[in-house]
């Protein structure tokens, strides 16, 4: 296990508690432990409606899983001891977990009541590796809530998860950045983390099992096969994945980025893809009717480094120009000479009710813009995108046609 983290670009962990429910009943009763404890309406009384929740691993081995109806689940296992569901007492232990996780990193995914993802990479310091830091995290779990997590670390979100769910229960799983291809490759397709049940019945008709058959075939044949999940059923079968660790409440902020095809050191690409993307998040705040006062810029170099930039002002904006301008200004403070750019975002926080603000005099050239823009935006939802815009995002566009993907 390596002692320093300089061959990780990101260390992202995906944590997953064992068996939630479940466990959470066998330490309000003891007497459960090490038995089949299945939680769900009991079968026995009533007409044995209703689904299961989840099952202890005990009554895992009879083939009781989540969402089957307790009627099969009696029948599978008719010694399971069935317990009623018990939200309240679960949102505690939930909320115990993630204040737990907290004290690692504040970049933290909520993603279900019982799992998150955590972006480690500025915390792996002060633990001295990814295998000290991960441990760490099952004990401090265990000791603060008696409850056992399963961890999985790796360079990216959809490696994590994958990781995490490796070794359950109680399992610690680190792939490291250059095992990800060997650990993905012999996995079955239905493993990675977003495909759903109608890709993985067309991957099986075309005889495609393993994350290896996967990767065999080419992006224009995903492409053609899958539409718009052919990218990322291409990128996932090769553990490409740049998805941030991030807070999803889209009340808190806007913003939108774009991963270049091949990477990219031409000035007028990189403005005019900083304006389109300024333009893309101004046309969402004011589609939302709202402003913020904190622009953010991230850049990712060709080397994965990943850089941020924010920059806050007086008065809320929602306008591209604004956006655009202190994003411009922002990516001056860059030395960019003799390096290339691999990802570009753009992103608005603070946000305000545009309708709460008072406009003042000084705003009076604001409103005039605002107007025009919102002319701009009308137009563009009755003709489509292309119809008016920005000229220098036309060129962008028009040059970037080669080199670029389509928005993550
Ligand atoms: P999971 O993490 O999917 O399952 P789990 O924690 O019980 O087991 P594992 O060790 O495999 O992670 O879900 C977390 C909790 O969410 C689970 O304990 C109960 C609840 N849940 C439902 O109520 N219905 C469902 O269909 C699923 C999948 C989960
Ligand atoms: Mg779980």
């Amino acid at each position: 296990m390596p002692k320093t983290t300089s061959s990780w670009p990101r260390v992202i962990a995906h944590v997953d508690m064992d068996a939630f429910f479940a466990a959470i009943e066998v330490l309000r009763n003891p007497e459960l432990k090490g038995k089949p404890v299945i939680v769900g309406a009991d079968p026995r009384k009533g007409q044995g409606r209703g689904v299961v929740s989840t099952a202890s691993y005990e009554a895992r081995k009879f083939g009781v899983h989540s969402a089957m109806p307790v009627s099969r689940a009696y029948k599978l296992c008719p010694e399971g001891i069935f317990v009623s569901p018990k939200g309240g007492v679960y949102g505690d232990y939930s909320r115990r977990v993630f204040e737990v996780l907290e004290s690692f990193t504040p970049q933290i995914q909520k993603v279900s009541v019982d799992e998150a993802f955590l972006d480690l990479t500025g915390s792996i310091h002060l633990y001295g590796s990814v295998e000290a830091i991960g441990k760490a995290i099952k004990a401090k779990v265990l000791a603060e809530t008696q409850l056992y997590a399963s961890v999985g670390i790796a360079p990216t979100k959809s490696v994590a998860k994958i990781a995490s769910d490796y070794q359950k229960p109680d399992g610690l799983t680190i792939v490291l950045p250059d095992q990800v291809q060997d650990f993905l490759d012999p996995l079955p397709v239905s493993k990675i983390w977003g495909v759903g049940n109608k890709s993985n019945e067309t991957l099986a008709h075309l005889g495609i099992r393993t994350v290896r058959d996967l990767r065999a075939l080419s992006r224009e044949f995903l492409d053609a096969r899958f539409g718009k999940m052919g990218g990322f059923l291409y990128r996932m079968a090769r553990g490409i994945d740049e998805r941030d660790v991030h807070d999803r409440d889209p009340v808190k902020s806007v913003s939108n980025e774009r991963t270049f095809g091949s990477d990219q050191d031409d000035p007028e690409v990189i403005h005019g893809t900083l304006l389109y993307l300024s333009e893309k998040v101004a046309s969402r705040l004011r589609h939302q009717q709202i402003k913020g006062r904190t622009i953010n810029l991230k850049l990712r170099f060709a080397d994965f480094s990943t850089f941020s930039r924010s920059k806050t002002i007086l008065q809320a904006t929602n306008l591209t120009e604004d956006i655009y301008k202190i994003c411009l200004g922002m990516l001056e403070t860059f030395n960019l000479s003799g390096k290339k750019v691999r990802l570009i975002g753009v992103g608005v926080s603070h946000l305000e009710n545009a309708a709460g603000i008072q406009t003042n005099f000084l705003d009076q050239e604001n409103e005039k813009k605002s107007k025009l823009e919102a002319v701009l935006d009308q137009l563009q939802d009755r003709f489509g995108k292309t119809a008016l815009t920005h000229a220098q995002t036309l060129n962008a566009r028009k040059r970037r046609k080669d080199h670029t993907d389509s928005d993550d």
